[in-house]
């Protein structure tokens, strides 16, 4: 964490966690691997310094090797003052402990810090705090005193802190400063004695307390500076010096290049060729800051069995009968590792994000991509339910408001997840067949993009690919998966009764529960317009996620040879997508609509043009024939509908609630959404034949450019990847550094989909 020194308010403002109100110019990963290491940059302007984290893993011993970390600044203006105090802290919960090296503890300490510690899974070990060969001193001015003898000098402190209580270090640490900082500021009282300097009161108190487990060192700088940090395994007898960070960073720079080159190439013929180098910055950045968002979460959660909508009360509620518990209450803790949307604003595990985030860490890296949805295969229950938003823990807890805590097990968020265990096989097939034998798509003069052959299975990450390895590991994910299937099946049935014979299916009809009046949080297009909330309700998404779920799980059960389940998925399939026809289309609006049933039981539609009406031909469920393409891709491409220079939009421009109330789903640009019709495109309606191929092809190419270049022209103008673009001015909004799904932008330009 990090403070200015220029004045006293500055520390109310220390930086610690990633936090939108600090309102930072810029933060990014710009290359990082997680088998590796990485680069950050951090433009703090409020401070005037541009800090650069360097990380770096070093691999060595039996207990998780080693690793480096170099923290630099420089200012940002050149000509003005660049003054901050850093504070590196180290911290230890559960069994175990360290210690401080603390020979003269007499007013700071001089030279190099180190710590000793063990636990029992990392044995023995040591960090050492290293400043940097130039650290500069200021020799002239008001603050010249002050820093006259602080190179090389570090503050400290150490203290006890409860078990599960290291995540509010921040709280700890300035509480200790600002207990000294009232001491020493005291005598000033008297207004004749004048104002101290702010880094000679805002100090740590050099006190370490015995039982310490929450250790920082805090140093103050004037300019440019650089320190570095190692730790070292003691099992691994290795000995980090700077030249292992000079070094290791740029070899990791080097070969981070070349493997991104090979992996997500920027196609040669992007019509922006100027641009190229600048996209490919801004293509690894996107990437890094996905895989960089990485967190490892573990904790309790709250859910409430009994939880019901007056319209959701009919239904069976196994899953809420399962319990005699009344209200919310915690759930045992579980553990999660997975990416989050947006590390500011949303630093947690949200489901339907994570199928769209590992189409795109699979692609980069398939074995920490399979470590992730492992995860999130275990989450699902003994009665196949996930909760849509994973807050595990006191820390993911502190982040979001109250009435957002609670998750109820019978609502669901769109399935997604198959969607990345199929591309996964897809890249198996590949590795071991060949391009012909999988499932592609074809190049129609965007320039292939496909890594040869023989060089997949030797990168790094590519265990998986191998077919036995591959096989045995959806063997082992196969049976929750399938409950998490029957559990959707079961638990968002729609009731068809109301429908009359319309439908060639009694079974196939879906809807969302726990919908509120105005939202449908559920579906993951919260305020998205509907009818109004009805047990007899049929939601279009709905039934079109579950054909392309069966159609994965048929998918997936060929691959590992469970053919009778495989059929049984087929089957399902096909008789969803008789049932998408019979009762979501409606002829005279020619469009895809929601079902729904009025007072008198009647059936009727309830259509509103946007993504919604998008979903049998955004998820490839259409047959290229398909007499009602057309009339979608109209919608598609007229710029009065879902048109726009940026992308598609949610609703309608031609929409009566067109960008109206909190307008979240009511009209800006979703890049997950343009993803999936820029897929559907790219791999069926553009290359499969059928009267609209050519159509395709076109809205292809320049929703593509649309959408790549207007998340890069933001990325450039404002520092960051939002969560969402206004369809009007294509300007970012909302949650910023959203670098969750709309980092897919990797994928487009490469056109992996
Ligand atoms: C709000 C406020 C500090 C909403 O990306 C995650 C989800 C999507 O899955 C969903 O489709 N986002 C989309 O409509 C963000 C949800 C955030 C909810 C919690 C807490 C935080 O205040």
């Amino acid at each position: 964490m990090w403070f200015g020194t220029q004045d006293y308010a500055s520390i109310s403002q220390t930086r610690h966690a990633c936090d939108q109100g600090d309102q930072l110019q810029s933060y990014t990963w710009t290359k990082y691997d997680p088998r590796e290491g990485g680069v950050q940059v951090i433009k703090d302007a409020r401070n005037n310094v541009q800090l650069t984290t360097e990380f770096l893993k070093v691999p060595g011993g039996d207990h998780g090797g080693n690793w480096a970390a170099r923290i630099k600044g420089e200012p940002l203006d050149p000509l003005q003052p660049s003054r901050i105090s850093t504070i590196f802290y180290l911290g230890m919960e559960g069994l175990g402990g360290i210690d401080m090296d603390t020979d003269e503890e007499d007013n700071g300490l001089q030279g190099d810090i180190k710590f000793t510690g063990s636990s029992p899974e990392l044995d023995d070990f040591s960090i050492r705090i290293v400043d940097g060969p130039s650290n500069t001193a200021v020799t002239s001015g008001p603050h010249s005193e002050v820093f006259k003898d602080r190179i090389g000098k570090s503050h400290f402190m150490g203290q006890p802190v409860p078990a599960g209580n290291i995540w509010q270090a921040k709280e700890f640490i300035l509480q200790s400063l600002m207990k000294r900082a009232q001491e020493v500021i005291a005598p000033y009282r008297d207004p004749a004695a004048g104002i101290p300097d702010p880094s000679f009161v805002l100090q740590l108190p050099d006190e370490i307390y015995s039982g310490s487990n929450l250790y920082a060192v805090q140093k103050f700088f004037d300019g440019e500076f650089q320190f570095d940090v190692f730790y070292e395994s003691a099992s691994s007898r290795q000995t980090l010096s700077s030249s292992t960070l000079d070094e290791g960073i740029t070899a990791l720079s080097t070969s981070f290049d070349q493997r991104f080159n090979k992996v997500f190439p920027t196609p040669s013929d992007y019509s922006s060729k100027s641009n190229k180098d600048a996209l490919e910055t801004f293509s690894q950045a996107i990437t890094s800051n996905l895989i960089g968002g990485v967190g490892y979460f573990y904790g309790n959660s709250i859910i409430n069995e009994k939880f019901s909508y007056e319209w959701d009360e009919d239904d069976e509620a196994e899953d809420r009968s399962a319990s005699d518990e009344k209200g919310p209450r915690l759930t045992e803790p579980k553990k999660l590792l997975t990416a989050t949307p947006s590390r500011s604003f949303f630093p947690r595990g949200f489901y339907w994000d994570e199928g769209f985030h590992l189409l795109h860490i699979g692609a980069w890296d398939n074995d920490f991509g399979l470590e992730i949805l492992k995860d999130w295969i275990d989450l699902i229950d003994d009665n196949g339910w996930v909760a849509r938003e994973q807050i595990l823990g006191e820390e993911a807890r502190s982040k979001v408001p109250a009435e957002f805590l609670t998750q109820v097990p019978n609502y669901a968020n769109p399935p997604t997840l198959t969607v990345a265990v199929t591309a996964f096989i897809n890249r198996v097939k590949i590795a071991s067949l060949g391009p012909s034998d999988a499932d592609l798509g074809m190049d129609f003069g965007m320039g292939s993009s496909q890594t040869p052959l023989t060089e997949v299975k030797t990168e790094p990450g590519n265990r998986s690919l191998d077919p036995e390895v591959a096989t045995a590991f959806l063997k082992g994910i196969y049976k929750p998966l399938k409950r998490h299937y029957d559990w959707f099946r079961r638990t968002q049935r729609g009731q068809i009764k109301q429908y009359g014979r319309k439908a060639r299916s009694r079974t196939e009809a879906y809807r969302w529960r726990g919908r509120s009046d105005k939202h449908v949080l559920t579906s993951g297009m919260d305020d998205y317009p509907r009818g109004p909330p009805h047990a007899g309700e049929l939601h279009l998404d709905l039934i079109s996620w579950m054909a392309l779920f069966s159609r994965t799980m048929r998918e997936i059960a060929e691959f590992i040879g469970e053919n009778d389940d495989a059929i049984s998925y087929g089957e399902i399939e096909k008789a969803i997508l008789d049932n998408i026809e019979d009762l979501h289309w409606n002829e005279e609006q020619q469009m895809y609509c929601d079902a729904n049933v009025d007072d008198d039981d009647e059936s009727y539609h309830v259509c509103n043009k946007g993504y919604l009406s998008l979903f049998p031909f955004m998820l490839s469920l259409l047959s290229p024939d398909s007499p009602h393409l057309g009339a979608i891709l109209d919608v598609v491409r007229d710029p009065e509908q879902l048109w726009s220079d940026y992308g598609l939009r949610s609703l309608s421009a031609s929409h009566p609630e067109y960008g109206t109330g909190e307008n979240y789903w009511k009209g800006p640009i979703w890049v997950q959404m343009n993803y999936l019709v820029l897929g559907a495109l790219h791999n069926r309606y553009a290359v499969e034949e059928g009267p609209y191929k050519l159509r395709a092809q076109e809205i292809y190419r320049e929703l593509r450019k649309n959408i790549i270049d207007n998340v890069f022209k933001e990325y450039e103008r404002t520092g960051y990847v939002w969560e969402q673009y206004d369809p009007n001015t294509g300007y970012g909004q909302r949650s910023h550094p959203f670098t969750g799904w709309t980092s897919l932008v990797t994928l487009i330009l490469t056109e992996k989909y």
